[in-house]
């Protein structure tokens, strides 16, 4: 059984999870619109990865013998000034994320709890490389240039890069 703080923290991280995954559903649904094909497609496998690893907390939890509870999303944002700003939103979303796994782990050392730690490990390493695949994205952006043959080859580039850095977390389900 867990704490009632760890629990409590674990349900917030639903909640960011949650809202990550209808954030980038958004975002793909918006990509879809501006004809970014392969840009969208990677941000519905995005998508899918973050309501897995929402899924992988919510089994942790009740497996723990606690409860689980379903989140309230608020509102996504759904339009997007450009790619590039778009990516810059999806860092932030990740840096915010990081630093609530962080707090959580912090939180789990200090409870010693070392069970929730040691699953929330993946979680540590999975930021780490979200937040790497995403500033690549970002650095091709600007290296490439943003005029329209330049858009379409990001395109086909980040379209290239579904499934790569990032581990859904299906094969070490919790
Ligand atoms: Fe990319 O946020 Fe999940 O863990």
């Amino acid at each position: 059984m867990l704490s009632k703080s760890i629990e409590k923290a674990l349900n917030n991280q639903i909640t960011l999870e949650a809202y990550a995954s209808f954030y980038y559903l958004s975002m793909a649904s918006w990509c879809d619109t501006q004809g970014y094909v392969g840009t969208s497609k990677f941000l519905y496998s995005h998508a899918d990865e973050e309501k897995m690893h929402m899924l992988k907390i919510f089994h942790f939890i009740n497996d723990s013998g606690s409860h689980a509870l379903t989140p309230s999303i608020k509102e996504v944002p759904h339009q997007f000034k450009s790619l590039k700003y778009l990516f810059q939103d999806v860092l932030k979303h990740e840096q915010l994320v990081s630093k609530s796994i962080n707090q959580l782990v912090g939180l789990c050392l200090q409870e010693k709890d070392y069970s929730t730690y040691n699953f929330l490990q993946w979680y540590v390493s999975e930021q780490h490389e979200e937040e790497k695949l995403i500033k690549t994205i970002l650095d091709k952006i600007k290296l490439i240039g943003e005029t329209q043959p330049g858009m379409y080859m990001i395109d086909k580039e980040i379209e290239g890069m579904i499934g790569t850095g990032v581990d859904t977390g299906i094969s070490n389900p919790a």
